[in-house]
Protein backbone atom coordinates (compact mmCIF):
# COMPACT_ATOMS: atom_id res chain seq x y z
CA UNK A 1 0.00 0.00 0.00
CA UNK A 2 1.01 3.75 -0.76
CA UNK A 3 -0.15 6.85 0.79
CA UNK A 4 0.61 9.86 -0.92
CA UNK A 5 -0.79 12.87 1.27
CA UNK A 6 -0.71 16.48 -0.49
CA UNK A 7 -1.17 19.12 2.57
CA UNK A 8 0.90 22.63 2.78
CA UNK A 9 2.08 21.93 6.30
CA UNK A 10 4.21 18.45 5.74
CA UNK A 11 5.58 18.82 9.54
CA UNK A 12 2.45 18.83 10.79
CA UNK A 13 2.47 15.21 9.53
CA UNK A 14 5.55 14.01 9.88
CA UNK A 15 6.32 13.07 13.10
CA UNK A 16 2.97 11.50 13.48
CA UNK A 17 4.08 8.96 10.58
CA UNK A 18 7.73 9.00 11.56
CA UNK A 19 7.39 7.47 15.01
CA UNK A 20 5.70 4.02 16.35
CA UNK A 21 4.02 1.48 14.54
CA UNK A 22 3.49 3.83 11.52
CA UNK A 23 7.22 4.19 10.89
CA UNK A 24 7.79 0.40 11.49
CA UNK A 25 5.38 -0.28 8.94
CA UNK A 26 7.52 1.58 6.64
CA UNK A 27 10.60 -0.10 7.26
CA UNK A 28 9.11 -3.32 7.24
CA UNK A 29 8.02 -1.97 3.41
CA UNK A 30 4.51 -2.77 4.67
CA UNK A 31 3.46 1.07 3.75
CA UNK A 32 5.02 3.58 1.56
CA UNK A 33 4.47 7.32 3.03
CA UNK A 34 4.64 10.26 0.90
CA UNK A 35 4.29 14.03 1.71
CA UNK A 36 3.81 15.97 -1.03
CA UNK A 37 3.52 20.05 -0.77
CA UNK A 38 1.08 21.12 -3.03
CA UNK A 39 2.48 24.46 -3.06
CA UNK A 40 5.25 23.19 -5.07
CA UNK A 41 2.52 23.09 -8.35
CA UNK A 42 1.66 26.29 -8.16
CA UNK A 43 2.21 28.61 -10.98
CA UNK A 44 1.68 31.89 -9.17
CA UNK A 45 4.31 34.64 -7.56
CA UNK A 46 5.58 33.61 -4.30
CA UNK A 47 4.37 30.08 -4.31
CA UNK A 48 0.34 31.60 -4.12
CA UNK A 49 -2.11 28.62 -3.79
CA UNK A 50 -5.07 30.41 -2.74
CA UNK A 51 -7.15 33.12 -3.81
CA UNK A 52 -9.96 35.75 -2.96
CA UNK A 53 -14.23 33.79 -3.52
CA UNK A 54 -15.58 35.09 -6.59
CA UNK A 55 -18.91 36.68 -5.77
CA UNK A 56 -16.70 38.05 -2.48
CA UNK A 57 -16.77 36.74 1.19
CA UNK A 58 -14.29 35.90 3.94
CA UNK A 59 -11.24 34.01 3.80
CA UNK A 60 -9.34 32.56 0.93
CA UNK A 61 -10.17 29.84 -1.14
CA UNK A 62 -8.17 27.00 -2.47
CA UNK A 63 -7.34 27.25 -6.13
CA UNK A 64 -7.31 23.86 -8.52
CA UNK A 65 -4.57 24.35 -10.18
CA UNK A 66 -1.71 23.53 -7.60
CA UNK A 67 -3.80 20.50 -6.27
CA UNK A 68 -5.02 18.35 -9.45
CA UNK A 69 -0.79 19.32 -10.73
CA UNK A 70 -0.16 17.39 -7.57
CA UNK A 71 -2.84 14.74 -7.90
CA UNK A 72 -1.69 14.19 -11.89
CA UNK A 73 2.00 13.97 -10.31
CA UNK A 74 1.45 10.88 -8.24
CA UNK A 75 -2.10 9.01 -9.54
CA UNK A 76 -2.25 6.07 -11.74
CA UNK A 77 -5.21 4.03 -12.76
CA UNK A 78 -4.76 1.93 -9.07
CA UNK A 79 -5.25 4.98 -7.39
CA UNK A 80 -8.55 6.53 -5.04
CA UNK A 81 -8.06 10.04 -4.82
CA UNK A 82 -9.52 10.91 -1.25
CA UNK A 83 -10.51 15.04 -0.40
CA UNK A 84 -10.59 15.37 3.24
CA UNK A 85 -13.45 18.11 4.46
CA UNK A 86 -16.23 18.56 6.88
CA UNK A 87 -18.67 17.98 3.69
CA UNK A 88 -17.25 14.64 2.94
CA UNK A 89 -19.20 11.59 4.18
CA UNK A 90 -18.40 10.28 8.33
CA UNK A 91 -15.36 7.89 8.25
CA UNK A 92 -16.11 4.77 9.74
CA UNK A 93 -14.52 1.38 10.58
CA UNK A 94 -16.37 -0.12 7.52
CA UNK A 95 -14.56 2.44 5.29
CA UNK A 96 -11.24 1.97 7.11
CA UNK A 97 -11.67 -1.87 6.03
CA UNK A 98 -12.56 -1.66 2.53
CA UNK A 99 -9.61 1.48 1.96
CA UNK A 100 -7.30 -0.75 3.25
CA UNK A 101 -7.90 -2.91 0.03
CA UNK A 102 -6.21 -0.26 -2.12
CA UNK A 103 -2.69 -0.02 -3.66
CA UNK A 104 -2.83 3.57 -3.73
CA UNK A 105 -4.55 6.47 -1.80
CA UNK A 106 -4.03 9.97 -2.52
CA UNK A 107 -5.48 11.94 0.67
CA UNK A 108 -5.64 15.97 0.40
CA UNK A 109 -5.39 18.15 2.90
CA UNK A 110 -7.34 21.61 2.27
CA UNK A 111 -6.76 24.71 4.34
CA UNK A 112 -8.66 27.88 4.72
CA UNK A 113 -12.14 28.24 3.46
CA UNK A 114 -12.40 25.38 1.60
CA UNK A 115 -11.60 23.71 -2.13
CA UNK A 116 -12.58 25.62 -5.58
CA UNK A 117 -15.37 23.38 -5.82
CA UNK A 118 -14.33 22.16 -9.44
CA UNK A 119 -11.73 20.01 -7.48
CA UNK A 120 -14.57 17.50 -7.03
CA UNK A 121 -14.31 16.46 -10.26
CA UNK A 122 -11.27 15.39 -9.94
CA UNK A 123 -11.76 13.46 -6.61
CA UNK A 124 -13.07 10.23 -6.14
CA UNK A 125 -14.56 10.48 -2.53
CA UNK A 126 -14.92 13.55 0.20
CA UNK A 127 -14.26 12.14 3.72
CA UNK A 128 -15.29 13.79 7.08
CA UNK A 129 -13.83 12.67 10.18
CA UNK A 130 -17.15 14.03 12.44
CA UNK A 131 -19.19 17.31 12.60
CA UNK A 132 -16.99 19.59 13.66
CA UNK A 133 -14.28 22.07 11.54
CA UNK A 134 -10.63 21.73 12.06
CA UNK A 135 -8.15 24.24 10.71
CA UNK A 136 -7.65 21.62 8.16
CA UNK A 137 -7.59 18.56 6.48
CA UNK A 138 -4.39 17.66 8.17
CA UNK A 139 -5.40 15.75 11.84
CA UNK A 140 -8.14 14.05 9.45
CA UNK A 141 -5.58 12.83 7.16
CA UNK A 142 -3.93 11.31 10.17
CA UNK A 143 -6.54 9.47 11.16
CA UNK A 144 -7.59 7.84 8.14
CA UNK A 145 -3.88 6.86 7.49
CA UNK A 146 -2.98 5.73 10.72
CA UNK A 147 -6.81 3.53 11.20
CA UNK A 148 -6.03 1.95 7.54
CA UNK A 149 -2.18 1.39 8.75
CA UNK A 150 -2.85 -0.97 11.48
CA UNK A 151 -5.52 -2.74 9.40
CA UNK A 152 -2.65 -4.03 7.08
CA UNK A 153 -1.30 -7.40 7.24
CA UNK A 154 1.83 -7.91 9.52
CA UNK A 155 1.47 -4.39 11.17
CA UNK A 156 -0.02 -5.26 14.41
CA UNK A 157 -0.86 -8.96 15.64
CA UNK A 158 -4.08 -10.45 13.87
CA UNK A 159 -6.05 -11.06 17.64
CA UNK A 160 -5.24 -7.47 18.12
CA UNK A 161 -7.78 -6.79 15.27
CA UNK A 162 -10.59 -9.39 16.48
CA UNK A 163 -12.30 -8.87 19.40
CA UNK A 164 -11.82 -4.84 19.07
CA UNK A 165 -14.51 -1.54 18.90
CA UNK A 166 -16.31 -1.56 16.00
CA UNK A 167 -15.48 -4.78 13.94
CA UNK A 168 -18.92 -6.18 14.97
CA UNK A 169 -21.30 -3.19 15.54
CA UNK A 170 -20.02 -3.42 19.67
CA UNK A 171 -17.37 -1.97 22.01
CA UNK A 172 -14.17 -3.30 23.02
CA UNK A 173 -14.78 -5.40 26.32
CA UNK A 174 -13.12 -4.08 29.38
CA UNK A 175 -9.63 -5.30 30.13
CA UNK A 176 -7.47 -5.09 33.59
CA UNK A 177 -3.70 -5.82 34.30
CA UNK A 178 -1.77 -6.39 37.65
CA UNK A 179 -1.77 -5.63 40.50
CA UNK A 180 -5.09 -8.04 41.32
CA UNK A 181 -6.29 -4.98 43.41
CA UNK A 182 -5.56 -1.25 42.76
CA UNK A 183 -7.21 0.60 45.71
CA UNK A 184 -10.07 -1.14 46.88
CA UNK A 185 -10.75 -1.77 43.01
CA UNK A 186 -10.60 -5.69 42.24
CA UNK A 187 -9.67 -7.73 38.81
CA UNK A 188 -13.46 -9.04 37.99
CA UNK A 189 -13.18 -12.73 39.57
CA UNK A 190 -14.02 -14.73 36.37
CA UNK A 191 -10.86 -13.39 34.71
CA UNK A 192 -8.99 -15.42 37.02
CA UNK A 193 -10.47 -18.45 37.17
CA UNK A 194 -8.38 -19.41 33.70
CA UNK A 195 -12.12 -21.38 32.59
CA UNK A 196 -11.50 -19.87 28.99
CA UNK A 197 -15.27 -20.47 27.85
CA UNK A 198 -16.39 -18.17 30.96
CA UNK A 199 -14.16 -15.81 30.26
CA UNK A 200 -15.03 -15.62 26.51
CA UNK A 201 -18.95 -15.39 27.80
CA UNK A 202 -18.49 -12.96 30.06
CA UNK A 203 -16.69 -10.98 27.59
CA UNK A 204 -19.01 -11.56 24.97
CA UNK A 205 -21.93 -10.33 27.31
CA UNK A 206 -19.51 -7.60 28.78
CA UNK A 207 -19.19 -5.89 25.05
CA UNK A 208 -23.05 -5.58 24.42
CA UNK A 209 -23.59 -4.17 28.13
CA UNK A 210 -20.97 -1.51 27.70
CA UNK A 211 -22.59 -0.63 24.24
CA UNK A 212 -25.80 -0.34 25.13
CA UNK A 213 -25.28 2.21 27.93
CA UNK A 214 -22.17 4.32 25.68
CA UNK A 215 -23.27 4.37 22.73
CA UNK A 216 -26.83 3.27 22.04
CA UNK A 217 -26.86 4.20 18.56
CA UNK A 218 -24.35 1.84 18.06
CA UNK A 219 -26.49 -0.57 19.70
CA UNK A 220 -29.85 -0.44 17.10
CL1 LIG B 1 -11.55 16.23 6.79
N1 LIG B 1 -11.31 18.78 7.43
C1 LIG B 1 -11.60 19.85 8.17
N2 LIG B 1 -11.04 21.02 7.87
N3 LIG B 1 -12.43 19.82 9.20
C2 LIG B 1 -12.99 18.65 9.48
C3 LIG B 1 -12.73 17.48 8.75
C4 LIG B 1 -11.88 17.59 7.71
N4 LIG B 1 -13.46 16.48 9.28
C5 LIG B 1 -14.11 17.01 10.30
N5 LIG B 1 -13.85 18.32 10.43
Amino acid sequence: MKIDILTLFPEMLEGFINNSIIKKAQEKKLVEINLINFREFSHLNNQQVDDTPYGGGAGMVLRCEPIVEAIESVKTENSLVILLTPQGKTYTQQMANNLKKYNHLILICGHYEGFDERILEFVDLELSIGDYVLTGGEAAALVVTDSIVRLLDNVIKDDSKNNESFEDGLLDYPTYTKPREFRGLKVPEVLLSGNHQEIAQWRKQEQIKKTQEKRPDLFK
